[in-house]
């Protein structure tokens, strides 16, 4: 079915195209996994700078004034630059490390091993999305250096601070850069969603019907669908803010804005319409991050509990189920933007039906971990992360859903706390769980055990000490995107909260060097995997060599017999049936 892609090159390639321009899906997932982790260090250095101010605010640093000159100019962190460094933090952790990873990193990697294909259906586009985001990163970081210093509107980048370019500081230079890198962005990711639904429809090797794809596919399938639905949005919107910007006009300007007490030449436009924009693939963007994180977890439970994923069939409709839901909810982030009640009690009821795909899921996972012989491996550890993540992320939710509680906890930290949870802290595990499992597949190699747990132990209670206080600082009054909790005396009795929140951070901060560590000495000195299938797991990915050559299969591609979570099935003979063995007495699935 796939034999097409056998033309490229199968004799010794050079340097620039094994590891630079390759057309290889296996070796452009590992270009945005390495971009991601690069992001990450970055993303995460700026998590420490906000929390360090926000520890201890107002104190004196001067050693860090020689890194940031103006931001921390004689050791103080100016307000600016504070806001600068949430906004940066915000973009690239949700764009460039938790969309990089887990969907562009591990789908590009895992979908055609996953479904019995040589390669992905484009090739090229494949290389050409990685080579299209990597300018992306570039400009977002250089903005860091260009007068004015970064963007500075939020993540959100909610004009009219994002379309006056004299607004503050970062709206100049900074913000033409994050949106310029944004687009290239869009740009990327939507030729990879392209990519993901093409080759997972029609690239299938024989016996892979779609009910038996794994759910880590599944995952990836309709986070292409909802990459290609709801990024061209943001693009519109971005280039109607760059006309804002510099062409005069108004999508986004209403009239009577002040600057000083210059009054702003701009009338007719409204704000709300980037909120619209925005949020309309803000919320997709979430499950966008979520989706592959809930397919990992699954397959990696199935697997080292040793039983069947309980309920495939609903697991994958609650996938589905949550995909489409995901584009009817975006006004729950506007409740207090002005919204007719009764419009914002529409969305209130299409945000808590998600809850019912989430809770299937979730019941689902608890079944099939119910009286097993679980194996607590570390990719098993960080999968059960997830859903303890998931959990209290998700139960968080039903009160920013609902207007009425909304109301009070919206922009405090009550909202930072729960999408931590609920979109960094299971996307982040997922990415975790996700390189653990497949490293072997990967590089052949086993990442170090005694390592990977200490990891997880200190991510896991360090993640919970980081942000389960900052539900009660939201709940207390403290307001999300605050560079001084302390100017305001009703704040003050939290600061202790806030330095604990600050300590446990540097905690998970250091943590993760102990993975990076981990990482790249398993890649070279790793025990070495020299079977394909370490875990005796049943995906099919786990019939190709570890780590695969070029056209993934060395003879035919296998055929599939039956679904990926055969273990323990009652009906064979053998504790784990991989979807390539022929039925011995009865297939499933
Ligand atoms: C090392 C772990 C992390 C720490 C300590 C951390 C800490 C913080 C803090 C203190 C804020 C500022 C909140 C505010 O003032 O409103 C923030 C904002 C934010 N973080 Fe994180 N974070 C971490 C990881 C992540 C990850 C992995 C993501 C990925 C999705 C993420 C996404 C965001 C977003 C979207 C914002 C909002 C930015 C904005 O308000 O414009 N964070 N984070
Ligand atoms: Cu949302």
């Amino acid at each position: 079915m796939s034999e097409g892609h056998d033309d490229h090159g199968h004799g010794k390639q050079g340097f620039v195209s094994t590891y630079l321009f390759s057309f290889d899906h296996k070796m452009i997932g590992k270009q945005y996994l390495t971009l991601a982790m690069m992001m990450a260090l970055v993303g995460g250095i700026l998590a420490m700078l906000i929390r360090l101010q926000l520890g201890w605010p107002g104190t004196l640093w001067p050693s860090l004034e020689t890194f940031f000159p103006t931001g921390m100019a004689s050791g103080v962190m100016t307000p600016e630059f504070y806001v600068m460094l949430f906004t940066m933090h915000g973009t690239i952790m949700v764009f460039f490390v938790l969309s990089l990873a887990p969907v562009s990193g591990f789908g590009n990697f895992l979908i055609p091993l996953q479904i019995g294909a040589r390669d992905m259906a484009f090739p090229f586009l494949n290389m050409l999305s990685f080579w299209t985001v990597l300018p992306g990163a570039i400009i977002i970081l250089i903005s860091f250096l260009v007068e004015g210093g970064a963007a500075a509107s939020g993540w959100t980048a909610y004009p009219p601070l994002s379309a006056i370019r004299s607004a503050i500081p970062g709206s100049g230079a900074g913000q033409t850069l994050w949106i310029v890198g944004m687009v290239f962005f869009i740009a990327s990711f939507t030729m990879g969603g392209l990519n993901f639904v093409v080759t997972i429809l029609n690239l299938r090797t024989k016996g892979m019907k779609m009910m038996r794809l794994p759910l880590t596919t599944w995952a990836q399938f309709v986070v292409g669908v909802l990459g290609l639905l709801s990024f061209p949005a943001l693009a519109a919107g971005a280039i109607l803010l760059l006309f804002d910007r510099g062409l005069g006009t108004s999508f986004f300007l209403p009239a009577g804005i002040y600057i000083g007490d210059q009054l702003f030449a701009h009338e007719g436009g409204t704000p709300l319409l980037w909120q619209h924009l925005f949020w309309f693939l803000g919320h997709p963007e979430v499950y966008i991050i979520m989706l592959p994180a809930m397919g990992f977890a699954s397959d990696i439970i199935a697997t080292f509990s040793r039983r069947p994923i309980f309920g495939y069939r609903s697991m994958v409709y609650a996938i589905i189920a949550i995909g489409i839901l995901s584009f009817l909810v975006w006004g729950h982030h506007m409740f207090v933007s002005g919204m007719s009640p009764f419009l914002g009690s529409v969305f209130v009821m299409t945000t808590l039906a998600i809850a019912i795909p989430s809770a299937v899921k979730t019941f689902n996972w608890l079944s099939t971990l119910w009286k097993a012989k679980i194996r607590f491996t570390t990719p098993m550890l960080f999968a059960l992360g997830i859903v303890s993540l998931f959990v209290t992320g998700g139960l968080t939710g039903l009160f920013l859903g609902t207007n009425a509680t909304d109301i009070q906890l919206h922009d405090t930290y009550f909202v930072v706390a729960h999408f931590h949870f609920i979109m960094a802290g299971a996307g982040l595990f997922g990415a975790l769980a996700a390189v653990y499992y497949w490293f072997p597949k990967m590089f052949g190699r086993f990442m170090n055990e005694g390592l990977g747990k200490i990891h997880f132990w200190l991510t896991f209670l360090a993640y919970y000490g980081t942000f389960f206080p900052m539900h009660y600082l939201g709940i207390a009054g403290m307001m999300r995107r605050i560079y001084d909790p302390n100017t305001y005396d009703y704040l003050k009795p939290l600061q202790p909260v806030n330095t604990f929140i600050t300590v446990s951070a540097f905690i998970l901060g250091a943590a993760q060097l102990i993975f990076v560590a981990n990482y790249f000495w398993s890649m070279a000195k790793g025990r070495k995997c020299a079977e394909s299938n370490p875990w005796e797991s049943n995906g099919l990915e786990w019939s190709a060599p570890s780590p695969p050559g070029h056209g993934n299969w060395e003879g035919e591609i296998p055929e599939v017999h039956r679904w990926p979570y055969d273990y323990n099935n009652p009906d064979e003979d053998r504790e784990f049936t991989p979807q390539w063995q022929p039925a011995r007495v009865k297939a499933r699935g």
